[in-house]
């Protein structure tokens, strides 16, 4: 029998408890796009992305074709430029500036480090020891009960100021959404991620530090954010699941969703790379050790795309991409089918 075809060429890699991952679900979800979806487990070993011959260990993935993103930053960007119809990103310089900044904010500048700093030592993911092994190994600090508990003071002033901020800048006027649009819209995502995790998690936030009666309009706009995914959801085509080897059939049988004779390198860009240089490209913040390697194809302001081999049949190639902030692209040696 024939796989399911994944709506719209889209495979998204997840696990369902992933923020991150939810940042794309909600957005496909708000936009009502339709996608395929294989589900991941929560640690490594994750065969079906190393089928592929993807390297970058963190969730989610989102593979439109055969070309593969990584990174909610660039793969929001990629779904906005895909289907621009009806695109939930912001239309004036003013709210693109509070757009990106609230990206920045959220995903970069830390709310989210501290965010997951509180998650409760008591539930039970967190006493699983491979999960926090696994954990250790991406982030480079211990995730053993007593330091994580030693840690949440800290987390909690860096979260309470990020309520702060919203509480009395975007929403201190009493506006719905932060561009004071009539639904939710890209910057609503980009803001409300971190803060919404925290509040749906049991026990995440003590009631004296962060509250609903402390934080009265951000709490509500997580209500109403809540709301209107629900009616999104309802509305939205469900999501096909593929299998794993599904998936990788899928992908390395598809065309590039990005012609690739249209893929440049500048070669202004600082680093003096070329089209076709073997290279390396993994994440610097955290998951640093998983390098991904191919023959550059693409190299801009904002993105490094690389070709790389699967691992299930040698003579496939996926491009594989990555946003330029927070990434490190340098040259590799070798042939860029060698495994890493
Ligand atoms: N900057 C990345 C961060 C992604 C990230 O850290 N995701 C978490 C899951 S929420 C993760 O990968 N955790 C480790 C893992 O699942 O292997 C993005 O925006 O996609």
């Amino acid at each position: 029998m024939a796989p399911p075809a994944p709506p719209n060429d889209i495979i998204l890699y997840h696990y369902p408890f992933s923020p991150y991952a939810r940042r794309v679900i909600w957005y496909l979800q708000l936009r009502g796009i339709g996608y395929g979806q294989c589900i991941q487990p929560p640690t490594l070993p994750r065969p079906d992305l190393a089928a592929l011959g993807v390297r970058y260990r963190r969730i989610p993935l989102l593979a439109i074709g055969r070309d593969v993103y990584c990174d909610t930053r660039l793969i929001l960007r990629k779904l906005e430029q895909r289907f621009p119809d009806g695109a939930l990103g912001a239309r004036n310089g003013d709210q693109k500036a509070i757009e990106r900044l609230l990206e920045k904010f959220t995903v970069d500048a830390g709310v989210f480090n501290s965010a997951s700093a509180l998650i409760p030592p008591e539930l039970l993911v967190m006493k699983d020891s491979r999960f926090q092994k696994d954990r250790e190994e991406l982030s480079g600090r211990s995730w053993n009960a007593e330091d994580v508990k030693k840690g949440r003071p800290e987390a909690l002033v860096n979260v309470r100021e990020g309520f702060e901020l919203l509480e009395t800048t975007l929403l201190a006027d009493g506006r719905d959404w932060v561009l004071k649009t009539d639904k939710p819209t890209l910057a609503d995502i980009e803001a409300i991620w971190p803060f919404h995790w925290l509040v749906e998690m049991k026990g995440a936030l003590p009631p004296n530090v962060i509250s609903e009666s402390r934080f009265p309009k951000v709490y509500a706009w997580i209500a109403r954010f809540r709301a209107a995914l629900q009616a999104a959801k309802a509305a939205a085509p469900k999501p096909v699941t593929l299998k794993g080897p599904e998936a990788a059939q899928h992908i390395t049988e598809a065309r590039f969703a990005e012609e690739p004779n249209g893929a440049s390198v500048d070669a202004e860009d600082p680093l003096g790379l070329e089209k076709g240089d073997v290279v390396e490209v993994w994440p610097i913040d955290s998951g640093s050790r998983h390098h991904d390697r191919g023959r550059l194809v693409t190299l801009n302001a904002n993105e490094v795309t690389v070709s790389s081999r699967c691992e299930a049949d040698g003579r496939k190639e996926v491009h594989i991409h990555t946003p330029r902030w927070g990434f490190r692209v340098a040259k590799g040696s070798g042939d860029a089918g060698a495994k890493l």
